[in-house]
């Protein structure tokens, strides 16, 4: 059972992460009631708790004793939306405060504009994660602006917010005024791919941004152009999440000077991209250049437009891939194809690219002699492929 009694005779305690014990849900109070007045604590942690209504009191309560927090998570609790102006009240006193995550809390559209008034009370906070709220879209219109209260935001996280036209058109304007952001995750919201392209273009005065994540956004064509075009002053890239962005497929010879400039590239993720030949043939090339040396994870899944020549272009290739650890190669779950005569490529790299940890060949119809080939390798070299 539920006690905080012991929180009475510990208050340096710093860090509490009670996450994942969904019990906690209607019995927090149990826990608060015990915490010392001026409490130390720096990071609270209650990540799928089942916190709810009931509980609301009792966590603002405590927040209210936690003047030096820095950290809050109060992820995957499906009720804050219910108590979350209650907690703003409380959530002022916390000067200190450098991440605040709220993913997946059933923030509502009034929640992120209520919360966004205090947004000047934390000057020091890094991170802000409000992703996966499908109700919250619509709040970012006033909301957007106020983000520039925060001058050291490294990470936004607004993926999945079901963002309006009008959220888009305010975050265009405030997004390039967030000058140390390193991680920019605008993913699953529809709106954003059929905004104006300024939203990408401006990117280029983000000179920090090290991930930008703009997976499943139906982005037009003038959109993937603008921001291929800005990403290549971004030198630091790091991870670019295109995927389920079907105007890429065939165009990704856009990314070239990115490709050329960003060397510290690690992750690639163009599923479901409806890529073709010509695409695999840009990442052969850049392969070859040496401009992917940095590259770990490369994710070219669902791209069963590609025929057996694009295959074999980018097996041909693909040794040069030289700290590869992942790769995915996958078809779409509703379909399947046999091996061209790239197979045998595909073994040679599996052989010479010592860093390959997993690779994925779901939906690829293999005959019983690549199987075991396959299967031969996968304990020789230690590398988990996943087939069907
Ligand atoms: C409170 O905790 C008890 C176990 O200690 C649990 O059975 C109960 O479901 C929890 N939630 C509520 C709302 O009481
Ligand atoms: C809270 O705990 C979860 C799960 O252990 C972890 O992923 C998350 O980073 C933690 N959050 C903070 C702010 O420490
Ligand atoms: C794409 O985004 C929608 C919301 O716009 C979401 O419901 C869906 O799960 C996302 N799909 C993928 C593959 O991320
Ligand atoms: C390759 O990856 C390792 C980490 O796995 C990293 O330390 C190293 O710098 C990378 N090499 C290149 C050329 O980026
Ligand atoms: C491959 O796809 C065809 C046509 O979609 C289907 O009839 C067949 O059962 C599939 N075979 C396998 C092994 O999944
Ligand atoms: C999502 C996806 O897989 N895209 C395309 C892959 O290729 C087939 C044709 O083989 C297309 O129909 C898909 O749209």
């Amino acid at each position: 059972s539920i006690t905080g009694e012991a929180l009475e005779y510990i208050p340096h305690l710093e860090a509490l992460d009670l996450s994942w014990n969904s019990d906690i849900g209607g019995n927090l109070s149990k826990v608060t009631q015990h915490i010392p007045v001026q409490f130390e604590l720096k990071v609270l942690n209650l990540t799928e708790c089942g916190l709810g209504e009931t509980d609301g009191e009792a966590l603002a309560t405590a927040i209210g004793k936690m003047p030096h927090l820095e950290a809050l998570d109060l992820s995957l609790n499906k009720y804050i939306g219910s108590i979350m102006n209650s907690l703003v009240v409380e959530l002022k006193s916390c000067s200190s405060l450098r991440v605040l995550n709220l993913h997946a809390t059933g923030l509502h559209q009034d929640n992120i504009q209520y919360l966004s008034a205090i947004f000047h009370y934390w000057p020091n906070l890094r991170v802000l994660d409000l992703s996966s709220n499908k109700e919250a879209g619509g709040g970012f219109r006033e909301a957007a602006a106020r983000l520039t209260a925060f001058k050291h935001l490294e990470r936004l996280d607004i993926h999945q917010c079901c963002l309006s036209q009008d959220d888009v058109n305010a975050l265009t304007q405030v997004i390039p005024l967030l000058s140390n952001l390193e991680v920019l995750d605008i993913s699953s919201n529809k709106a954003v791919g059929v905004s104006p392209e300024y939203l990408f273009s401006r990117l280029r005065f983000l000179p920090r941004l090290k991930s930008v994540l703009v997976n499943n956004c139906s982005l037009k064509e003038e959109s993937f152009a603008a921001l291929a075009e800005a990403s290549h002053y971004l030198l630091d890239l790091r991870v670019l999440d295109l995927s389920w962005n079907k105007c890429v497929g065939g165009k990704l010879k856009l990314l070239l000077d990115t490709l050329k400039t960003a060397t510290a590239l690690q992750s690639m993720v163009l599923s479901s991209c409806n890529l073709v030949t010509q695409d695999l043939a840009v990442l052969a090339s850049a392969a070859q250049a040496g401009h992917l040396d940095s590259l770990q994870q490369l994710d070219i899944a669902y791209n069963d437009t590609v025929v057996d020549e694009g295959w074999m272009l980018f097996f041909e290739s693909a040794h040069a891939l030289k700290n590869i650890t992942e790769l995915d190669v996958s078809l779409r779950p509703s379909s399947n194809r046999s091996c061209g005569p790239w197979f045998i490529h595909l073994l040679s790299i599996l052989v010479k690219l010592p860093g390959l940890r997993e690779l994925g060949m779901q939906r690829w119809l293999l005959t019983a002699a690549e199987k075991q080939q396959l299967s031969y390798i996968m304990t020789e070299k230690n590398i988990s492929i996943l087939f069907d």
